[in-house]
């Protein structure tokens, strides 16, 4: 069949001889597969009516000189689907369509069109092929279509300037395919699809095609070059979201025409973008088309050291959100010379400044709600906005700095030492207290040495870092940007922090900046954490000469009922201090009788201290614990 085939070809060329037009031959075949009609196709369109019993069509060009025109088909059977393929002739026997996404074995040079949403009846067309050469020319661009019911995958070896419209992708229910692919996609080309989601688009040099979906995603457009074209609406998504648009050397817009418009929108977000800078909007909130449900940018990454976001660029979402699958957030390798709009609290996730660590800078704004982050506003790039009003997300330029707003308690705060070395009653809530440093990016250890200092003001500043417990919170426990400190109760072998003033500063080589492209990573940017831990230590949360100072009146004398001996003391720690037990009220490491009458009075006018079985109520349990003791001694 296919040396029939050839054959025929040969012999038109033959015989039209020094101008060669090499045909193309269109079989018809049945259900079954057996060639049922053929046709020879010169140069000219050509309306081709099918056979009532055809489903499959396959369209072979004689060679790749072979210039294809358009071909119409109507007619063909009043019902069911009709298989078109263009290629070569790989199965000689019966027909070559497939509906998956594999690459079909182009043939042919240049295709005019395929049209065939006319069939008779209720019949669908899909169409699978591809051809060497150019689909559409420059000149009287809109004569050049592919218009069928579902396209499974064109592929061209030369550019594409044609047009496309369909309802729905190709292939199977469960695995629908919808593929474009070819060497530039030049913005004469119009790509549509009615319903269903777009697979892929990829062009090996630049993408300036339209695209529109109207009811649907696309899951990738992929450009080995440029992703740029004219206003408003290169590539726009009605009621869907992006899911990957990678350009290997840049999005821009070119500036010319349609600056200012949107060059890529989708209305319910875009997952992932990856280029070297981008220079064109990006709107993946867009409620021009439908309502918004989302809007989200999971992953931006921009990979060019000197350049990001450039001037050009507007990046408008709802949210960036944090999202481990995506790695959730905006990277941009050098400055941010063009906007970033975020939606009200929608900055959930991160951006980063300046990734290469290189001289990025942060210049233009980045807005979310109502607040602006910029040079002139709230202070950016160290701005004064908590993160909490902004959806818990942070904007870093690189090197981070510490964000002190975004800290519960500032530099310069003071805790109880109970407190802060989590002796409280009540474990680690309660009164205890945690420092939580928080940095504008995500950062980490470099190694198992430790990555801050904590020293205490003994005269000379005395490093006592091993004596708190440090946690660094990453994107799955935690939160990446933070470091935690607090001290211990002595049990875990640590030392607790003393009454003191202390320092926290970070290690040189090992405070790093997270999410960068630099390497090594660059340190976090130096810093000074500072506060005071004050002398609790009855851990009640109350100050000790507060407690101290306090009195209480039995019969016509005064008390100190945390001190009632008198001694300056708090009675509790020095019954600690003598490892003594509750019977010896004011803790000298004796029970006798001033134990007695101390005790008779607090438990006489029902204070506090008289619980010495610590249960929340002073009543006869106590008198018995005190009695047996004071009899018994210290068990
Ligand atoms: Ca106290
Ligand atoms: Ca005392
Ligand atoms: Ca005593
Ligand atoms: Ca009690």
């Amino acid at each position: 069949m296919r040396l029939t085939s050839f054959h025929i070809a040969s012999l038109s060329c033959i015989s039209i001889a020094s101008v060669c037009m090499a045909s193309t031959v269109v079989k018809e075949y049945n259900s079954g597969g057996s060639e049922i009609a053929a046709h020879t196709v010169g140069s000219s369109d050509t309306s081709i009516s099918l056979n009532v019993n055809t489903r499959f069509v396959d369209i072979l060009p004689a060679d790749n000189s072979t210039d294809i025109p358009r071909i119409t088909f109507t007619g063909g059977p009043s019902t069911g689907v009709v298989s078109i393929y263009l290629g070569a002739d790989d199965n000689s026997t019966g027909p070559d369509f497939n509906n998956s996404d594999i690459a079909p074995s182009r043939r042919g040079r240049n295709l005019k069109g395929i049209v065939a949403t006319g069939l008779a009846g209720t019949t669908i067309s899909e169409f699978y092929g591809g051809i060497t050469g150019d689909f559409g020319q420059t000149t009287n661009p809109d004569e050049y279509y592919i218009y069928v019911d579902h396209l499974v995958r064109f592929d061209a070896g030369g550019a594409i300037r044609g047009n496309f419209e369909a309802d729905a992708p190709g292939g199977t229910s469960s695995e629908p395919v919808f593929v474009i692919e070819g060497d530039g996609f030049s913005d004469l080309c119009d790509i549509s699809l009615a319903n269903g989601t777009i697979t892929r688009i990829k062009a090996t040099n630049d993408m300036k095609a339209q695209i529109t979906v109207a009811n649907g995603d696309i899951s990738l457009i992929d450009a080995g070059a440029r992703i740029t074209g004219y206003g408003p609406d290169p590539i726009l998504v009605k009621k869907g979201r992006i899911k990957k648009i990678l350009a290997a050397q840049e999005i821009s817009q070119f500036t010319a025409q349609g600056l200012g418009e949107a060059m890529i929108r989708a209305n319910e977000g875009t997952d992932f973008i990856e280029t070297p800078f981008i220079d064109s909007y990006i709107i993946a909130n867009d409620t021009a088309h439908d309502t918004v449900t989302d809007g989200s940018i999971r992953h931006i990454k921009t990979t060019d050291s000197s350049s990001g976001i450039r001037t050009h660029a507007t990046i408008v979402a709802s949210k960036i959100i944090s999202d481990s699958t995506n790695d959730g957030r905006v990277t941009v390798s050098g400055s941010l010379n063009g906007e970033l709009v975020i939606g009200n609290s929608g900055l959930t996730g991160q951006v980063i400044i300046n990734a290469a660590n290189g001289s990025g800078t942060w210049s233009d704004r980045v807005t979310i709600g109502s607040v602006e982050l910029s040079t002139t506003s709230n202070g950016a790039p160290y701005y004064t906005v908590a993160s909490s009003s902004l959806g818990g997300g942070a904007v870093g330029l690189v090197p981070y700095h510490l964000y002190p707003q975004d800290m519960t308690y500032p530099s310069g705060s003071t805790f109880f030492d109970s407190a802060f070395n989590h002796r409280n009653p009540g474990g680690s809530s309660g009164n205890n207290r945690t420092i939580t440093l928080r940095f504008y990016g995500p950062v980490f250890q470099n190694d198992t040495d430790p990555a801050i200092k904590i020293e205490q003001d003994l005269g000379s500043w005395v490093d006592v870092t091993n004596r708190a417990v440090i946690t660094f919170g990453s994107a799955t426990s935690g939160n990446p940007r933070e470091i935690t400190i607090h001290g211990t109760d002595g049990t875990t072998g640590k030392i607790p922090f003393l009454p003191g003033t202390y320092r926290i500063t970070r290690v040189a080589g090992e405070l790093k900046c997270q999410g960068t492209s630099a390497s090594p990573a660059p340190d976090v940017y130096e810093f000074t954490y500072s506060f005071t831990l004050d002398v609790d230590c009855n851990k009640n949360n109350i100050a000790d000469a507060t407690d101290l100072a306090q009195t209480v009146t039995y019969g016509n004398q005064t008390y100190h009922p945390y001190d009632m001996d008198d001694n300056g003391h708090i009675d509790v720690c020095d019954r600690e201090a003598n490892n003594t037990c509750a019977a010896d009220i004011d803790g000298n490491g004796f029970i006798n009788g001033d134990d007695y009458d101390w005790f008779a009075i607090l438990f006489e006018i029902g204070h506090p201290l008289a619980d010495i079985t610590f249960d929340g109520f002073v009543n006869g349990d106590d008198y018995d614990l005190f009695s047996e003791q004071y009899e018994n001694g210290c068990p």
